[in-house]
């Protein structure tokens, strides 16, 4: 009999969401960096086993939003949460919570919010467990979330360590009910290829570059063909341009003699290779569409709405 459950995966930015999905489907589905508000889209990451079919919905971190495309990545959040079975509500082991202290992020109490407003089951997962120097602590950063909501199970995991990702597997298994499975069985996400290809490269400027340059950054690909070269190996040609939104943001994305944008460059090549399994070639230019974050046309044209 084939089963499936649906699960959101929320938190606040930069507790390791993608990072865990990631963990769970095997392969990267989702960029990851150390800067918050990576995520800006909701994505699914599926995992079949047998007759088992999990489809998890990662979205962007829940924060306070400062413009337009922060005002969408919060809708994202929301259309995320429409029609789950359960959601998993990640934190991030951290000390900054004494058992005396009950108090939450902002952020999270909004969420916790919303949880009890849609009515939906939550399984708390606290991330980052390998930060953590002894078991008081993870025991009061249980017992401090379990004052604010009534959750169905607690993991603690290290996405990044591979540690506990079978149990929170297993756990999230029970959501499954009698259902088709959406997906085949070889799917591992529901985004095109050139989606993922212009992410990759957007990890690698989230990587390379610091302050606001990074969180101003969209990419769009222009070209995206496989064809066969001269002695008959396939290779794949991908040409995208980088829009930023300033002029001083140009400069610091191409570097001194180009050497900024050859790093990024190289960097997403060799992503690209090992994804895709074949060789590779990236062209990449740098243009400024000024405050595109604030101008809703644009925010569509880079499929971010
Ligand atoms: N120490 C440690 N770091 C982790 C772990 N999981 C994720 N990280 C790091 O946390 C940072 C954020 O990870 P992401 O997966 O991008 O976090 P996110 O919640 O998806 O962030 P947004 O998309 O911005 O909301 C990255 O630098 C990860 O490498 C973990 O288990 N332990
Ligand atoms: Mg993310």
């Amino acid at each position: 009999m084939k089963k499936s459950a649906f699960i959101t995966i929320i938190g606040r930015p930069n507790v390791g969401k993608s990072s865990l999905m990631n963990c769970i489907i095997g392969q990267k589905v989702a960029i990851v960096s150390d800067k918050p508000q990576t995520t800006r889209t909701k994505i699914m990451g599926v995992y079949t086993k047998d007759d088992n079919q999990l489809v998890f919905i990662d979205t962007p971190g829940f924060h306070k939003p400062k413009n337009m495309l922060g005002k969408s990545m919060i809708k994202a959040v929301g259309d995320g949460m429409g029609d789950v079975d359960v959601a998993l509500f990640v934190v991030e082991a951290s000390t900054k919570f004494k058992i005396d202290e009950n108090e939450l992020p902002a952020a999270e109490l909004a969420l916790i919010e919303e949880l009890k407003r849609r009515k939906l089951k939550a399984i708390l997962v606290i991330n980052k467990i390998d930060l953590l120097e002894s078991k008081e602590e993870l025991l009061s950063i249980i017992t401090n979330y379990s004052n604010f909501f009534d959750f169905d199970s607690i993991i603690p995991l290290s996405a990044r360590k591979k540690d506990g990702i079978d149990i929170l597997i297993d756990e999230t298994m029970k959501f499954c009910k009698e259902s088709p499975h959406y997906f085949d069985a070889e799917d591992i996400t529901d985004q095109p290829e050139r989606v993922m290809v212009a992410e990759m490269i957007r990890e690698k400027l989230l990587r390379c570059l610091d302050r606001e340059v990074p969180h101003g950054i969209a990419v769009d690909i222009e070209k995206f063909v496989e064809r066969d070269r001269a002695n008959g190996e396939p290779i794949i040609d991908v040409e995208a341009t980088i829009y930023c939104e300033k002029e001083s943001h140009k400069g610091i994305i191409i570097g001194k003699n180009g050497a900024m944008l050859k790093k990024i460059g190289t960097m997403s090549r060799k992503d690209i290779e090992n994804f895709f399994g074949i060789n590779a070639s990236v062209k990449l230019w740098v243009k400024v569409k000024e405050d595109w974050r604030n101008r809703q046309s644009l925010i569509h044209t880079f499929g971010l709405d």
